[in-house]
């Protein structure tokens, strides 16, 4: 079959390039035939524009302290088609945290966004206690005494053991991170969990030192029922069913309740308990561009049990993954000080930072170096705005703290984060950070900066153990609207309403794909807790029709396929986070366009001028 290749239009493939936009930079898309874009740019250079591309069809042009009306105004001429402001891209991954300090400002992690549990309120009037079996909880703060301030305690309970000691003393990090992906509050600092302040009981069965037994959860699962909870939380696995534990889960869920588990994190089909049992909700992890993570376990949902002629296979939803929650590079709580991490500001604005090297605070005006490879006194008592290139990253943070500078932001070459150290060797002590090449502009063109790197309260952990409980806290913010349903309507709702991903339909590592709380929500409105006997809202229709694609010339082209449709033409429609396009072309079979090989999209395929469609897929 010929492969028609369309380019979507100038403007529409600039878009493409999905992210969040930025305040205006003073930069415009100018688009003009090309017979009179050398006669176009001599008129915009006349009138003060500099420029910034030029590119078939169109060029980008920055005009200082000039708004969209204004060079509209300036430049009046009959072979401009259109002239539009050039929002700035940052291309990170489809969903990303908000940038920023933690300890100033209230950061929501990506997965927030793309679960939706943002659209959705919690009602603490009928709020569902989640119990925690986990490392404990750091309730202390270290730093300043008192409580730690991200938790609401007045709402949150615990069990001690004798052999892990108080519940509210954490065993290493990952209890306070696992409970702040639930339940941060929303106090305006830190970070924001799916379900903020809702209620808590900590059950602590480990600590840095030993994992819990079977025996540990059966026993943790009536203290979580005695204590009043109606959602277990479970960001731990291991091999082998034990019918004491498995019953343990199957009495909590039979009285209503919800039991969700990581799948593991070792990146191969083994099914780990307690996510493996059926009463049990097993919850795989997925990143920040709706990909699943590498590690995310995926076992089949087929089980065969027995031996010889007794052999038996038996397929339930609930031996596998049933749906998935970003779970890559989770920002959430940690215990006072206990990570480091790094902030940045340019002009007032927060941008993504990566921590290089050398604790502490730097803010000042800005010096721009290039790539910093000889000393220069305009740096001095000024933060330095480096290119990464040519010598190492010490050597340009040593010229920036030898040029009298106080602290130094180095800028990625390449798309994305530049994350980096200064060596073992490191000689420098002003704090630097790495920055990523989408926000050269904006920091090059900035004129003051803050640069902080030290010991946080915040910071990242990746694991099917981060995505377990983002949906035990979406299970909790959606129920409480909801608040007669049951357990297993809950998590009827919650794959009824994922958004597939992966293979069409459900596969072995999403389940029925990624949750989404506002979709759940929607359901449960329309439907009533038992679903009815409607379709959900966000099923795709399905049928005879089948669209499928690839990804071709370095995963910048969108190769689609269809099959089954009998109208002379067919309606494509094509959606990524911040955008659509729609095109109508022959029932041909195929057809090609160009993208942004970073960005998602999600096709669909339908009859002409018709909702009879094909199953929507992403490529
Ligand atoms: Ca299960
Ligand atoms: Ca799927």
């Amino acid at each position: 079959m010929i492969s028609k290749v369309k380019v979507l239009s100038a403007a529409t493939l600039l878009a493409m390039s999905a992210g969040s936009v930025s305040a205006d930079d003073n930069r415009y898309i100018i688009q003009v035939d090309n017979d009179h874009k050398g006669v176009v740019k001599a008129l915009a250079k006349k009138l003060g524009g500099q420029l910034n591309l030029d590119a078939n069809g169109f060029f980008a042009a920055t005009f200082d302290g000039k708004s969209l009306d204004d060079v509209k105004g300036l430049l009046n001429n009959p072979h401009i088609r259109l002239i539009e402001a050039d929002a700035r891209r940052v291309p990170l991954a489809l969903f990303n945290d908000d940038a920023g300090d933690p300890t100033a400002q209230q950061l929501t992690p990506y997965a927030v966004y793309q679960s939706q549990a943002d659209q959705v309120t919690l009602q603490m009037a009928s709020a569902k206690k989640v119990c925690v079996i986990d490392s404990g909880i750091a309730r202390d703060n270290g730093e300043t005494g008192g409580y730690n301030a991200d938790f609401d305690w007045t709402v949150i309970t615990g069990s001690s053991d004798s052999g892990t000691g108080d519940w509210f003393r954490d065993g290493g990090p990952h209890g306070t991170h696992v409970a702040g992906t639930i339940a941060a509050a929303d106090n305006g600092f830190g970070v924001i969990g799916m379900a903020p302040g809702n209620p808590l009981h900590i059950v602590k069965v480990f600590n840095a030192s030993g994992w819990g037994y079977s025996s540990d959860l059966a026993y943790a699962a009536q203290q979580c029922s005695n204590a009043g909870s109606e959602i277990i939380s479970m960001s731990l696995g291991g091999g082998g069913a034990n019918s004491t534990e498995e019953n343990a889960f199957n009495n909590f869920t039979a009285n209503g309740g919800l039991v969700l588990a990581a799948a593991g994190n070792d990146g191969n089909n083994v099914r780990s308990f307690p996510a493996g049992y059926e009463s049990v909700m097993m919850i795989g992890a997925n990143d920040a561009d709706n990909n699943i993570a590498s590690f995310s376990q995926y076992p089949s949902n087929t089980k065969t049990s027995g031996r010889g002629k007794n052999v038996t296979t038996e397929t339930n939803d609930g031996f596998g993954v049933e749906v998935t929650v970003g779970g890559v590079d989770t920002l959430s709580t940690y215990p006072s000080g206990a990570t480091s991490l790094s902030a940045m500001t340019a002009n007032g604005t927060g941008y993504a930072s990566s921590a290089m090297e050398n604790n502490g605070e730097a803010s000042g005006s800005t010096f721009f170096m290039g790539t910093a490879e000889s000393t220069n006194s305009g740096a001095s008592g000024k933060i330095c705005v480096i290119d990464r290139g040519v010598i190492s990253f010490h050597d340009k943070v040593a010229n920036c703290e030898n040029s009298g500078g106080i602290g130094a932001i180095v800028i990625n070459n390449e798309a994305g984060m530049l994350y980096g150290t200064l060596g073992t060797a490191n000689s420098t002590s002003i704090p630097a950070v790495g920055a990523a090449l989408e926000d050269r502009a904006a920091l090059v063109a900035a004129t003051t900066a803050t640069v902080k790197v030290g010991a946080s309260d915040y910071g990242y952990m990746s694991g099917t153990s981060m995505a377990t409980p983002g949906a035990s806290g979406i299970a909790a913010l959606v129920w409480s609207n909801f608040p007669s349903c049951t357990g297993t309507e809950i998590r009827d709702a919650m794959k009824a309403t994922a958004e597939d991903q992966g293979a069409n339909g459900r596969d072995d590592y999403f389940g029925y794909g990624i949750v989404k709380a506002k979709a759940m929500y929607d359901y449960l409105a329309a439907n009533g807790c038992d679903g009815g006997s409607t379709e959900p809202p966000t099923e795709p229709p399905s049928g005879d029709l089948t669209a499928d694609g690839s990804r071709g010339k370095g995963g910048s082209q969108l190769d689609i396929n269809w099959s089954g449709f009998s109208s002379s033409n067919v309606d494509i429609s094509i959606t990524w986070s911040g955008g659509s396009f729609n095109d109508t072309t022959a029932n041909d079979g195929s057809q090609s366009y160009s993208g942004d090989k970073r960005t998602t999209y999600t096709i669909t395929v339908c009859e002409a001028g018709t909702t009879t469609c094909a199953t929507s897929f992403n490529l």
